[in-house]
């Protein structure tokens, strides 16, 4: 089964423009605890580099476009989030990164808890070993 598991947000628009509507436990698999977004993100530079032990995640691109890096301990995968409209859900215990953000890019995300450092595994090699065990 693929690493991305991207969900499609119907554009409710009209002739006035484009609207997106999110709603936990309905177009999202989970309540939603917390909204962060990332911009402003300087050339060349990533971000992430860590898997969650519990919180799920849906991130969306809603200006610009960010290629996003899944890595599950078996499989790699990436994907460019490049549209409001296409959301991919991070689940737990899977190694992300954001690479080649474009200069105007918004990413959105969708979180199951609320902000807990003890919740990420930051170190890669400490990752492989609590997938293993698993
Ligand atoms: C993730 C990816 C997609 C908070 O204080 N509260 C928060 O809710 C968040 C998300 C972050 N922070 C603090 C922690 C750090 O001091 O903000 C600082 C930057 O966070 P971090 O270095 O973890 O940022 P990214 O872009 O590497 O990762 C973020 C999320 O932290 C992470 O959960 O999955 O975006």
């Amino acid at each position: 089964m693929s690493l991305i598991k991207l969900i499609d947000f119907p554009s409710l628009g009209d002739d006035r423009g484009s609207l997106v509507a999110i709603e936990g436990n309905k177009n999202i698999p989970f309540d939603i605890k917390r909204i962060y977004y990332i911009f402003g993100t300087q050339k060349d530079i990533a971000r992430g580099f860590h898997a969650h032990k519990e919180l799920n995640q849906v991130a969306i691109c809603i200006t610009g476009k960010c290629r996003m890096f899944l890595d599950n301990g078996n499989a790699k995968e990436d994907v460019w989030l490049d549209s409001a409209t296409k959301g991919i859900l991070i689940d737990n215990m899977v190694w992300h990164e954001m690479h080649e953000f474009s200069d105007d890019c918004v990413l959105l995300v969708l979180a199951s808890a609320h902000y807990d450092e003890s919740d990420y595994i930051r170190d890669y090699q400490c990752f492989l070993r609590v997938q293993k065990n698993d």
